[in-house]
């Protein structure tokens, strides 16, 4: 049987973070659905195409690595790519709660998809897509915290 994972999040924008787990996970597992969520009661600051686009490049040299959007609910989405795995990253204890929370609802809602937690490397566990756009609105230099492509993006978004 193909392990296929689904690798959902907001990814506004994506991190070098974000890459770290995506690349490892494209290693353990046949195939690799980057999830990203378009829930319109978020005001994100890139649109879902901009994300995928982004992602797509980043990825690209990736080849069992696959990016879209989805809407609803998570376990819905890892049915319609016929995932048995759901990916994700956890950075400190302050994850860890909100990861529990959402594990077991989606096992309530489908047993049959497991999720998988890899930590994040060392270097990358302070990092969140807020934290690099608060950087990027100031001016500061985000070289070390996301591939080339999004910071340029992001320096035209606060430009
Ligand atoms: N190092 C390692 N991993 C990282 C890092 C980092 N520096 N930064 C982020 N990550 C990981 C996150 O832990 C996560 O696994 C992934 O990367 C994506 O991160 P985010 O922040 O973009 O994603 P979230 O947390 O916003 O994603 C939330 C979901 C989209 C998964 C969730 O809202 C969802 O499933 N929504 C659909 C509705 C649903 O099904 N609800 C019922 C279940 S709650």
């Amino acid at each position: 049987m193909a392990r296929i994972a689904v690798c959902p999040g907001s990814f506004d924008p994506i991190t070098y973070g974000h890459l770290d787990i995506i690349k490892r996970g494209a290693n353990v597992f046949d195939r690799v659905y980057v999830g990203i969520l378009n829930n319109s009661s978020k005001s994100p600051l890139f649109t879902v195409e901009e994300r995928i686009e982004l992602i797509k490049e980043v990825t690209k040299e990736i080849p069992n690595v696959e990016v879209d959007a989805f809407s609803g609910l998570l376990v819905d989405y890892a049915r319609e790519k016929k995932a048995n795995v759901i990916l994700r990253g956890l950075r400190a204890v302050t994850d860890f709660e909100y990861e529990m929370q959402i594990t077991s609802m989606n096992r309530v809602l489908e047993e049959d998809i497991e999720t998988f937690f890899m930590m994040t490397n060392n270097q990358y566990s302070f990092l969140s897509s807020s934290i690099v756009k608060e950087v990027a609105k100031y001016k500061g230099d985000i070289s070390e915290l996301v591939p080339t492509t999004v910071k340029n993006a992001l320096i035209s978004k606060y430009k």
